[in-house]
């Protein structure tokens, strides 16, 4: 396995770190739970017969951030602060007087990693405690164990604050990694994993060349352990020919993310190195296809150096097991593969390969059967849907132009200038939680369960009416997450009741499974978002998730591809939106804060994916009339290659992060022709810190220097569900404050 998860089966560490964060543990019972997690998964891994297992992989944060401290690469606000572990903390998080490092999506994944911060005062040096210490700890167990560190080239790509070509620091950077080689292989690695996913996104000649003598340079040392260079979630195209030009003793590829047999037959220089397969999906949860694996391990077999069989990247993103989803329906459950069932699946194809396809009878009955009633499920064919869907021509993508829309919204909402609003969410109270947990547990009632959340949305509403914002929402207290809460009610769709994955940090989440065709049976939101607009004669948004996002939050099918299952959401998007509107809804928000991390990691791949995203979009927010307002929320502010698409989706107000980009996004999307509505957020609300008055105008008035008073909206960046109600209110505050004086 290239890397394992770490949160926990029962998300453990999570638990702990909380606890550690509330002053409830202290730093040795953390390290205490840490320890323990490590060594039973460790052990867990050999018994279950791997022949190398990772280390290194666990965090508690995240591998960036732990790179960065590897490396002595904390900025200096954070490096003042003398206790290691918060230190670290410190960065992941920030304090009351330090900002944390940036976050943001790994590849295309909903994992988010911390940027490191590399500036000119940045002057690394070697800290290898920490993996030093959970090598020893397998050592000790007697484990074939192998760390695994983010190698130079993406290290430093993903980095921030390297002025012109990040590659250039590499010179200084790389003694370390010569250093550390040489350490590990004195604590007793006899292989080391550096991992490069960087090598699969496009890389000029220049940068090419750098990977050449990076790893020449690297690997030219006597006193190492054998270097195993890992790429995933891509094919590394030309950079393939130039690792395999280097002396490293092997490369790791992924199979299910476009390498082929074929790329690795091209390079005859595989021919003396040992090739590691990840031919079982790391990030997606179906049953491998044994037969098909077995293939093309065989035909491998005659075109490298040596073979190992492994998932296709690491486990991070994928739940612990299958055992801890008994109540999943049974056939779906035989069609899928979590971690642990993807450790047997890689042993099994090893064992396939060395001894034959008799040595493993048994599973590779078991594995064909589940296959073969997969395919025969009646669940994955919807023929009204499909039909429904070839009946809407292009016309069903369109709605009247702007300049029509804009004059009846305008008659009908009645908002004054600078509207203010939110993004959707308010907090999501330990109070909320405690109620949810008890209507699953069975311990109150549906109906005991409603009347709480209708008692939770009538707050909020009372709040904002109080606060005097101009457009309301309904809070979401009735939703665990805003992609799940969509998959529970469609048909297709599949929910798991422990199925954890880490998004960032301590944070989780349960991506639901998409198996078939995707219905709507009945309206998901409208009576939560009616009763809400009883209660006020302030227009409340409609709230839904938009399509891309729905499946980019998910584990997507892998019979068909993403943009037909994106049309079926988008479908039942639309039918809600036109239920919500008959409701009296006025305004509705369909929310594509993953736009952008589906984009394609190359660049030939990423038109064909944005006409689709955007087409599905339009098809989810076209189906109702000129005069209901369509409202959109993104979650970043780094359009760069998705401003055109942005313009394209047609939202009558997009409200976006620009709090901490300081309004600049603004000019780009003039440039790009925008000009509907934009509402950029005038404060970060990933910081607990209560935002001044001043603050909030200066941003305002920032903003109105690109964008004419009309169009523009005031909002925080995003949603308010991680906070606490006592910031909440107070930040609102300020900015119903800034707005008046700006008014
Ligand atoms: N939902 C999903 N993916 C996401 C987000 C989301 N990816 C990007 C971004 N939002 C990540 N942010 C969060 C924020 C909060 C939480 C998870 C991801 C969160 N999780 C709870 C926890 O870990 O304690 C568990 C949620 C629950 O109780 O059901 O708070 O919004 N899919
Ligand atoms: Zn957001």
């Amino acid at each position: 396995m290239l890397g394992i998860p770490r949160i926990g089966p029962r998300r453990e560490l999570k638990k702990a770190i909380e606890s550690y964060w509330a002053g409830r543990i202290d730093a040795e019972s953390l390290h205490a739970v840490g320890r323990e997690l490590r060594q039973s998964q460790l052990t867990g891994l050999y018994a279950a017969g791997l022949d190398s297992v990772p280390v290194g992989t666990f965090s508690y944060y995240d591998q960036m951030l732990d790179t960065a401290v590897l490396f002595g690469a904390l900025p200096p606000r954070v490096a003042a602060i003398a206790d290691p572990l918060d230190r670290y903390f410190a960065a992941a998080r920030g304090t009351e007087t330090v900002a944390p490092l940036e976050m943001t999506k790994w590849f295309d994944t909903n994992y988010h990693y911390l940027v490191p911060e590399i500036g000119p005062e940045t002057e690394f040096s070697l800290h290898p405690e920490k993996l030093l210490g959970e090598l020893k700890e397998a050592l000790d167990l007697g484990l074939p164990a192998r760390p695994v560190v983010i190698g130079p080239l993406t290290f430093l790509k993903l980095a921030k604050g390297i002025d012109q070509d990040p590659l250039r620091r590499l010179a200084e950077l790389l003694p370390l990694y010569r250093e550390l080689l040489r350490g590990l292989a004195e604590a007793g690695a006899q292989w080391v994993q550096l991992d490069e996913p960087v090598l699969v996104t496009d890389l000029t000649a220049d940068e090419l060349a750098v990977v050449g003598n990076v790893y020449t340079e690297l690997a030219s040392a006597s006193d190492r352990p054998a270097l195993v260079v890992a790429t995933y979630f891509g094919r590394p195209g030309p950079a393939l020919p130039v690792l395999a030009s280097t002396p490293v003793e092997a490369v790791a590829l992924d199979f299910t993310a476009g390498t082929t047999v074929d790329d690795i037959v091209a390079v005859a220089a595989l021919r003396d190195k040992l090739v590691v397969a990840g031919v079982v999906d790391g990030r997606n949860i179906w049953r491998t296809d044994p037969d098909q694996a077995l293939t093309t391990l065989a035909t491998l077999l005659g075109s490298t150096g040596a073979l190992v069989v492994s998932s296709s990247c690491s486990l991070l993103h994928v739940p612990y097991s299958l055992d801890a989803e008994p109540e999943l329906d049974a056939a779906l459950r035989s069609w899928l593969a979590f971690g642990d069932e993807k450790v047997a699946e890689v042993r099994m194809l090893a064992t396939a390969l060395h001894s034959g396809t008799d040595a493993v009878t048994d599973e590779l009955t078991v594995a064909r059967a589940a296959l073969a009633s997969r395919w025969a499920d009646g669940r994955l064919r919807d023929d009204t849907v499909r039909a429904r869907l070839s009946a809407l021509g292009p016309e069903a993508l369109n709605r009247a132009p702007a300049s029509k829309r804009l004059p009846l919204q305008r008659d009908r909402l009645d908002l004054p200038l600078l509207p203010t609003t939110t993004i959707g969410s308010f907090p999501q109270t330990p109070a909320i939680r405690k109620d949810r947990a008890a209507m699953v547990k069975g311990t109150i009632t549906p109906e005991q369960y409603r009347e709480r959340m209708r008692a939770e949305i009538a707050e909020v509403i009372a709040l904002q009416e109080k606060l005097g914002l101009d457009v309301l929402v309904h809070g979401e207290p009735e939703r665990n997450d805003m992609v799940q809460y969509f998959a529970e009610q469609l048909d297709g769709f599949a929910a798991t009741a422990n199925g954890w994955v880490q998004s960032y940090g301590t944070r989780c989440v349960r991506p639901p499974i998409l198996f078939g065709d995707v219905a709507r049976r009945a309206p998901m939101t409208v009576e939560w978002i009616e009763y809400a607009q009883s209660l006020t004669d302030k227009p409340v948004k409609g709230m839904l998730t938009g399509p891309v996002t729905i499946l980019a939050w998910s584990f997507v099918r892998d019979d068909q591809p993403l943009a037909d299952s994106a049309r079926q959401v988008a479908l039942a998007i639309r039918d809600e939106t036109v239920d919500l509107q008959a409701a009296g809804i006025r305004i509705i928000q369909v929310d594509e804060p993953a736009l952008r991390e589906l984009l394609p990691l190359r660049t030939e791949q990423q038109q064909h994916y944005l006409d689709w995203a955007v087409a599905a979009f339009r098809l989810a927010t076209s189906g109702i009339s000129d005069a209901t307002q369509i409202h959109t929320h993104l979650c970043y502010s780094e359009f760069g290659e998705v401003i055109d698409a942005i313009a394209a989706l047609d939202a009558d107000v997009t409200s976006i992060e620009a709090a901490r980009s300081h309004m600049e996004v603004l000019d780009d999307l003039n440039a790009a022709g925008f000009a509907l509505g934009i509402g950029p957020g005038v404060y970060d609300i990933h910081s607990p810190r209560v935002p001044s008055v001043e603050e909030m105008e200066r941003s305002l008035r920032a903003a109105l220097k690109a964008v004419p008073a009309e169009r523009l909206w005031v909002n925080p960046d995003c949603g308010l569900k991680t906070r606490g109600p006592v910031e909440v209110e107070a930040s609102l505050r300020n900015m119903r404050a800034a707005a008046d004086a700006v008014r």
